[in-house]
């Protein structure tokens, strides 16, 4: 069936950089659905005036997703709480992980760069311009097209 693909990028931790999220985010729909397109919405601030739903209900239904996913991406540049215990239950639940990171704006955290093991957790440094390219290559050498559900 088709690709699940869950998106993870800052909310709380700060939107600036929601550009970003959704040149990405435009860019993973070519690969398949992806189940949290909400992170890339610059309607969505940082203090979310415009949430309907309480913090559990955000919190269950986003482990759900995580659950359902195939494939997490995360831009890890600004730094978010959320984004890393996503990564965190990603890892426990043996997802395929790509993190995309900026390298111009500082270091990352030791425990995203040191979770990196060439496989299932994957951290790429990038500039914006290369978006494309770097999932690309992704993909194509870590999302096989006989990619199934891990959980
Ligand atoms: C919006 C604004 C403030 O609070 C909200 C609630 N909305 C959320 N809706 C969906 N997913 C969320 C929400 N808040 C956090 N997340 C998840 O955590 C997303 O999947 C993001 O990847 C991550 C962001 O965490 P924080 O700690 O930066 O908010």
């Amino acid at each position: 069936g088709e690709m699940h693909i869950y998106f993870c990028g800052s909310i709380r931790g700060g939107r600036d950089d929601v550009h970003v999220y959704r040149r990405i985010v435009h860019e993973l729909r070519t690969y398949g659905t992806v189940l949290t397109e909400h992170v890339s919405d610059e309607r969505l601030t940082d203090t979310g005036e415009k949430t309907e739903a309480g913090d559990k209900e955000i919190h269950d239904r986003d482990v759900d997703w995580l659950r359902q996913s195939h494939v997490v991406v995360a831009e890890v540049t600004q730094p978010s709480l959320g984004v890393g215990y996503e990564l965190g239950r990603a890892v426990d639940m043996n997802k395929q992980v790509l993190c995309l990171f900026r390298p111009e704006s500082g270091r990352l955290s030791a425990m995203i760069r040191g979770a990196e093991d060439g496989r299932r957790f994957v951290v790429q440094d990038y500039s914006e311009e290369q978006v494309q390219t770097v999932l690309k290559r992704f993909f194509k050498d870590f999302c096989g097209s006989s990619s199934s559900p891990t959980t």
